[in-house]
């Protein structure tokens, strides 16, 4: 719960600071419109500009620097050391998932899994995710439609995924990459217990 609510501030925080920045953009855009109208006044306001950009660069690099010290120790690489408590095989198709515990030696197209499953929380678990005939995203979505994690589906190509569920619940797989015309339909479930 505490991970998601930092994940959750960080993806608000971003929001907001791309749209002070958009902001920020715009205002510099039409004080330039508005102050170029003859050439004279084109120089002062080229010369207020540049004096303008050279702060905004220094003020971004600060902010830029602070933020990633900030950030870098919330990287879930220490977190995913080791081996995952349960490992599952992922099989995107056109247009459905196929899931099954463990690992398997038969192909994308031999592998027979179900659209559901059941996984314990607070256990890290491995998610190996492949497709078996096109690209496919394998987006885990928890019950109030916000994006968990994702990783791509490709064929001929195994992405490893981890993700520990701290809450337990009914969590949808959704394909987050346009496969044809069904598949909107293209949803998995994952049961946290
Ligand atoms: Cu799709």
């Amino acid at each position: 719960m505490v991970y998601l609510i930092t994940l959750l501030t960080i993806q608000s925080f971003a929001a907001i600071i791309s749209f002070i920045a958009g902001a920020v953009v715009v205002a510099v855009v039409l004080f330039l419109i508005s102050t170029s109208s003859k050439e004279e006044e084109k120089t002062v306001a080229k010369k207020k500009v540049y004096k303008l950009r050279g702060r905004y660069f220094f003020v971004l690099s600060l902010s830029i620097i602070v933020v990633l010290l900030i950030t870098l120790r919330l990287l879930p690489y220490e977190r995913f050391q080791g081996e995952p408590d349960e490992t599952v095989t992922v099989v995107a198709m056109q247009w459905m998932w196929k899931m099954d515990k463990g690992t398997t030696d038969k192909s994308p197209a031999e592998f027979m899994g179900a659209n559901e499953i059941t996984l314990p929380s607070n256990k890290k678990i491995r998610f190996v995710v492949t497709s078996s005939d096109v690209n496919h995203s394998f987006g885990i979505y928890n019950s109030d439609g916000v994006l968990v994690t994702q990783t791509q589906a490709m064929p001929q190509y195994n992405n490893t995924l981890e993700h520990v569920f701290p809450e337990k619940g009914e969590y949808h797989i959704l394909c987050m990459e346009y496969c044809g015309v069904p598949h909107g339909l293209m949803v998995g479930k994952i049961h946290i217990n």
